[in-house]
């Protein structure tokens, strides 16, 4: 039997405390994924139990998978968390997925009611479309697209600039634009690059999003490994019934929100969200203690060998040049959040990665490697190396994405990255020396000029580059 609104009462599950079907679009959502349906879906989940104003359409810009998964489930779907102790809720916040390509009139429509007053989105850090410096990237193919169609928009941030534009014309407020990606500031990023965008073509809409447009940054935490077939079996198992595309996490989540006005907006810390004008601190703490590292471990634990965190975390050697790289090479550089002591943070991310009750593939993490570096790693890298601190230990996750690649190019595997074709090709003109480095160096997309034609940083990433392959026969 299949999850629905007609078999929900049987589920051996904890079950939404409201009336889901009476429950109002009040947020639409872009990037309906495994992430925001484990994290910001279950906020809005408990926000539904204090009231039936915040019910989410979700905006899938690519593919139907989730839409026709969750249609037939009446929307809801099981949340499993995994972690000491087990449980499963059922989450019923997800109204209605629609998939851009095809509504796109249905998601202009859902944008412009005036109840709909919450954007948020989880489009992935090549989803902002943004170029190195963070800015709007005006030669993107989808910007490029979207300039010239703006009312039939492909990116995220088309649909928010002509979303925009229809409000105003409407006479509506803006929404409150809330992104929930692993971008550091990404509120002013986005605000930023839907301005500018608007700007190419109209000023007056420009000034208006400018002038009127909430847009607070955020910290988003909450380990969620995808979904797969040994999940959907464990969840028909406990619960009792089918589901098409259950959802894991751990038991830990955080959601930080720059504070903001909205007047009437959710009771945001009534559902354990933080409200705080420190969001930066937050952010750069989640960003270059959790997801740098997983980064690190992804890189370095595939070239190990290891398939999942947890099982990189058996490795003593790796787990504590990870442990290092926390707490001696980026915990100085950072300014901690009210309240909190990095040190017990970092110690608490190392035991959620060890978490052995989730499988979480280090192929996952090491997608979109392009993108991910530079925020993760290469920010602490030059702010490391401006200090005078030893930079050595913060190039050896580089120099594992540099064999990742070389080892793709060499296998024949896809790679998932913006730069895949870039990379293979790259890696295919590598010939396994310190020579190697050079070559990705010059990457201009991944690599600031200024921070690579640094002696020390060459030299930091020819010993890391030597060293691992030292470790290995040239992927014998
Ligand atoms: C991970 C993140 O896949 C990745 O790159 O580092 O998804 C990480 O699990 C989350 O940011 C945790 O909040």
């Amino acid at each position: 039997m299949r999850l629905t609104l007609d078999t929900l009462a049987t589920a051996n599950a904890t079950k939404p405390a409201y009336d889901t079907a009476a429950l109002d679009i009040g947020v639409v959502h872009f990037g309906p994924g495994a992430f925001h349906r484990a994290h910001q879906a279950a906020y809005f989940d408990a926000l539904a139990a204090k009231g039936p104003r915040w019910g989410i359409c979700g905006v899938s810009l690519h593919s139907a998978g989730v839409r026709d998964a969750l249609k037939p489930q009446d929307g809801l779907y099981t949340l499993a968390i995994l972690d000491a102790e087990i449980s499963y809720r059922i989450i019923g916040s997800m109204r209605e997925v629609l998939v851009g390509p095809e509504d796109i009139e249905a998601v202009f429509e859902r944008v412009t009611r005036p109840s709909v007053e919450l954007v948020t989105s989880t489009v992935t850090e090549k989803g902002y479309c943004l170029a190195p410096d963070f800015s709007l990237d005006l030669q993107h193919p989808d910007i490029v697209h979207d300039l010239a169609n703006p009312r039939t928009p492909k990116s995220f941030i088309g649909y928010i600039a002509e979303g925009l534009r229809r409000r105003r014309q409407a006479g509506l407020k803006p929404f409150v634009l809330i992104p929930c990606d692993n971008l550091p500031k990404n509120g002013k990023r986005l605000k930023e690059a839907v301005t500018v965008f608007a700007g190419q073509s109209d000023h007056d809409l420009a000034r208006w999003i400018h002038d009127t447009l909430q847009c607070p940054s955020t910290m988003v935490d909450s380990i969620t490994p995808a979904t797969d077939d040994a999940l959907r079996t464990r969840v028909k198992g406990t619960t009792g019934l089918e589901d098409a595309w259950p959802i894991q996490r751990e038991a830990f989540t955080q959601w930080v929100i720059e504070k903001h006005t909205h007047e009437d907006g959710p009771d945001w810390q009534g559902v354990g969200v933080t409200l705080t004008d420190n969001v930066p601190a937050y952010e750069r703490a989640k960003l270059r203690l959790l997801n740098g590292p997983h980064s690190t471990l992804a890189y370095m634990g595939l070239h190990r060998g290891y398939e999942s965190v947890s099982e990189a975390m058996k490795d003593a050697e790796l787990a504590d040049i990870v442990r290092k790289l926390m707490i001696e090479d980026v915990v100085p550089l950072l300014e901690a959040p009210e309240g909190l002591d990095l040190v017990a943070y970092s110690e608490a991310i190392l035991a959620r990665f060890r978490n052995p009750a989730i499988v979480h593939k280090l192929a996952q993490i090491a997608w979109d490697g392009s993108q991910k570096l530079p925020i993760r790693i290469l920010s602490s890298l030059g702010e490391a190396l401006d200090r005078g601190q030893d930079i050595r230990r913060l190039c050896l996750p580089l120099a594992a994405w540099m064999r990742f690649v070389r080892r793709k190019a060499i296998t024949g595997e896809a790679i998932t990255d913006p730069l895949a074709d870039d990379l293979i090709a790259l890696g295919k003109t590598c010939d396994d020396t310190v020579a190697d480095t050079g070559r990705f160096l010059a990457l201009r997309a991944v690599f600031p000029e200024a921070l690579v034609t640094d002696a020390t940083v060459i030299a930091g990433l020819e010993a890391a580059y030597a060293e691992l392959l030292r470790r290995e026969a040239v992927f014998a």
